[in-house]
């Protein structure tokens, strides 16, 4: 057998919320203060992944990280016992409180950047931590995420799990978001093709309303550091236009499979300069390019019709994994129908429900990092992650014993919050085999 894309998709934690934290991200600061339902959002999570799994596609599971973040809390000021921390932190600060609370780790197309070991000069596959340094809550990520990809990804001899890259603004790295490889089979040496934002160090064009949250100081970093070909690797900058149109990560508006990228007319600063480059080092490119006038980028955003999953099927063909927006979405809907008879690669669109998370601006592609694993890989990883009927059946029951169906910004100030989260979080480093990771465990 050869190698396999594996896609690993993050858990909704229990004190998902909609705190408007994402400057740039649209979803984000419109959902801002609605009443969200964190049961709901974990269970619309784990029946992407079960449903995926079940039409054959290997399928893993990452836990939420523990929140509120009473360490960072205490970093910025607040002092005492761990309740008295978070209520204090509620009263005299609770939009902090609020970022603290964040259960935005389950994005985890934001965890990581992941080079497969075809790719690697030491014949490893190579992860680099986000450090996700454009937002606070975003920031205090990179730890946790470094230590539940070491409980997973465990052997050294297959697998290297590089930490974040220094938090500073000019390594602004959003890892795989930002990131996609062309290759004709998983386990051929592909092209990597790294999408910045901006470049700290030089004049060129950048946003004028949002940020630009990826550098391309971060994406040559986490290139050398995976040992790259620098022959077989692209850095270009997205276009800083549609940033200002709501497209704060490049899987917004681009995803990538095998030899595709199904993308937007405007998805990048000179496109055509880019596909000219990916087509002379790799002449089996195939881009579907949708133009602005079959899909504004404004609706592109607002159905996240590109933060979709392309997966390769046994057929041959592809499938592609859709939010409900963009079914709901008469023009889109109408475009992606006509998609699938004028070509013959993609043949099959999949659409999930995955409201919770998308009122914060994530859709299927944000909820999945993508590792592409030899079956000796593939059996090196901790087999608890791997989604299947029994795991799905125990993560569900977790869910309906710890998570609560509903949840606003008032509640985060609830003592009582912080330790359901660490109960439920310390039964499911049980059921997933992880070991002591979080800092309430030490
Ligand atoms: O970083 N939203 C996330 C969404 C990440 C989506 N990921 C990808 N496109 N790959 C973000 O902006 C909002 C949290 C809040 O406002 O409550 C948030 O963090």
């Amino acid at each position: 057998m050869s190698a396999r894309e594996v896609n690993f998709d993050g858990l909704p934690g229990l004190t998902h919320h909609y705190a408007g934290l994402s400057f740039g991200n649209e979803a984000s600061a419109r959902h801002q203060h609605q009443v969200s339902h964190p049961k709901q959002a974990a269970k619309q999570g784990l029946l992407k992944m079960k449903a995926l799994a079940d039409l054959g596609f290997v399928q893993g599971v990452i836990p939420p990280h523990e929140r509120p973040n009473v360490a960072a809390l205490r970093q910025i000021g607040f002092s005492g016992s761990d309740a008295q921390v978070v209520s204090d932190a509620a009263k005299r600060a609770p939009e902090l409180l609020s970022a603290t609370s964040s259960a935005s780790a389950m994005w985890v197309a934001n965890a990581a950047t992941v080079s497969p070991s075809a790719d690697s000069a030491d014949g490893r596959v190579h992860f680099t931590v986000a450090n996700l340094n454009n937002k606070f809550h975003r920031a205090i990520e990179a730890p946790t995420t470094g230590a539940l990809l070491r409980a997973i990804f465990r052997d050294p001899q297959h697998f290297c799990v590089h930490d974040a890259l220094p938090q500073v603004a000019m390594f602004g790295d959003e890892g795989a978001a930002n990131h996609n490889r062309f290759s004709q089979q998983y386990g051929d040496e592909g092209i990597q093709l790294f999408i910045y934002g901006r470049e700290e160090g030089g004049g060129g064009l950048v946003p004028a309303r949002y940020p630009a949250r990826q550098t391309l100081e971060a994406s040559q970093a986490v290139a050398r550091q995976h040992l790259l070909d620098a022959d077989r690797t692209v850095f270009a900058q997205q276009n800083p236009a549609v940033i200002d149109r709501g497209v704060f990560h490049n899987d917004v508006i681009a995803v990538s499979n095998q030899q595709v990228l199904f993308c937007h007319q405007r998805a990048f600063l000179n496109q055509a300069g880019l596909f000219a480059t990916l087509r002379e080092k790799f002449p089996a490119f195939t881009p579907i390019e949708v133009p602005e006038d079959r899909v504004s980028v404004a609706d592109a955003v607002a159905t996240y019709l590109f933060n979709s999953q392309l997966l390769s099927k046994a057929n041959g063909k592809m499938l592609l994994v859709l939010p409900e927006e963009a079914r709901q979405h008469s023009g889109v809907w109408r475009y992606l129908n006509e998609l699938i008879s004028a070509q013959n690669i993609i043949d099959e669109l999949r659409v999930f429900d995955l409201r919770e998370s998308m009122g914060n601006g994530g859709g299927p592609a944000c909820l999945r990092l993508r590792v592409v694993l030899t079956p000796a890989q593939l059996a090196a990883v901790n087999p608890a992650v791997m989604m299947n009927d029994s795991l799905f059946v125990t993560l569900n029951a977790w869910v309906d014993r710890h998570y609560r169906d509903d949840l606003t910004q008032h509640d985060l100030g609830d003592p009582q919050l912080l330790t359901e989260g660490r109960e439920a979080l310390d039964e499911l480093t049980k059921l997933l085999n992880l070991g002591n990771i979080y800092s309430f465990q030490q």
